[in-house]
């Protein structure tokens, strides 16, 4: 699709989702998980991101969140997330995002699916029960009621997503008319499998990204830089 026709598609849509992942938050100042400065080329997924790593060395997993919370709440929403939430003057606006670090909802975005959970909330590997604790910075993970560990509430590999938040997703990939895939690599299931719900729907697809992603022959249209650059210019389109 040239530009211009992406350009028309974008005015003229009703409802646009985003798909974001950890590069909307680059510009930010929190790193990504893949590439040549991401999280897994210093630590080790398996050892950090799984419930089994969890229960071999809770202190271990539990001080990596708790350093990654402090940067992420020290961090502020950079322009590609304030034009995610500006454009909600215009159009309807979804935000289906894998980061769990509040930046969208911070800048002001009102519709926000958490994907892969959140790092503000806690819940009880034993009983389920959760909650927010965003003053929790002791060195090991505090007990429940229940006598349960409490876990960062996040989704690690292996595990399934909040079925809730998972079943709307797929609901307003469906329903767009645009899906904007923003700041994400597209290696994660099921997360990756959004786009083609949106295209089954007549959706057109745009991805923001830098580089090449595995998916990006599918595209429609490729914005090629980084989201607080592209993003901007798509609320101008509007004005
Ligand atoms: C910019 C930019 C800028 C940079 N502007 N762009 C084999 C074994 C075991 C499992 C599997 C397997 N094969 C497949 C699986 C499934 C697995 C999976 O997909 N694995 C693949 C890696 C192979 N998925 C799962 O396990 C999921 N669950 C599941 O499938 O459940 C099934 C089930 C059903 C029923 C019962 C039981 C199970 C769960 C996935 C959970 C992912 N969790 C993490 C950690 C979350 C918590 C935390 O943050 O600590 O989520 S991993 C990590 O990857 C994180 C992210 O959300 C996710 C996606 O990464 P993202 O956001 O795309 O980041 P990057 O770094 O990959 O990419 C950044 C991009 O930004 C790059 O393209 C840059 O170029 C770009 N960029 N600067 C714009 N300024
Ligand atoms: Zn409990």
């Amino acid at each position: 699709m040239s530009f211009e026709g992406m350009q028309d598609r974008i005015r003229s849509a009703r409802r646009i989702v985003f798909v974001t992942g950890a590069g909307v938050s680059q510009e930010s100042g929190i790193p990504t998980f893949r590439g040549k400065d991401g999280l897994w080329r210093r630590y080790d997924v398996m050892k950090l991101a799984t419930i089994d790593a969890f229960y071999e060395d809770p202190v271990l997993v539990w001080e990596w969140y708790n350093e990654r919370r402090e940067g992420i709440l020290a961090a502020e929403p950079n322009p590609g997330h304030a034009a995610i939430a500006e454009l909600e003057r215009y159009v309807d606006v979804r935000v289906l995002t894998q980061n769990i670090d509040g930046l969208h909802q911070r800048a002001g975005s009102s519709h926000v699916s958490e994907l892969h959970g959140s790092i503000v909330r806690v819940r009880c590997v034993s009983c389920g029960k959760g909650g927010e604790r965003t003053d929790e910075f002791t060195k090991a993970p505090p007990m429940c009621g229940c006598g349960g560990m409490l876990r960062p509430d996040v989704v690690w590999f292996g595990e399934p997503l909040p079925q809730d938040v998972w079943g709307e997703a797929i609901i307003q990939a469906g329903r767009c008319d645009v899906m904007v895939v923003a700041g994400t690599s597209l290696e994660v299931s099921p997360a990756n499998t959004l786009p083609y719900h949106a295209q089954q729907g007549g959706a057109a697809i745009i991805e923001v990204n830098p580089v090449e992603t595995c998916m990006s022959s599918y595209m429609d249209h490729i914005a090629r830089g980084t989201c607080a650059g592209i993003l901007p210019g798509m609320v101008s389109l509007f004005r």
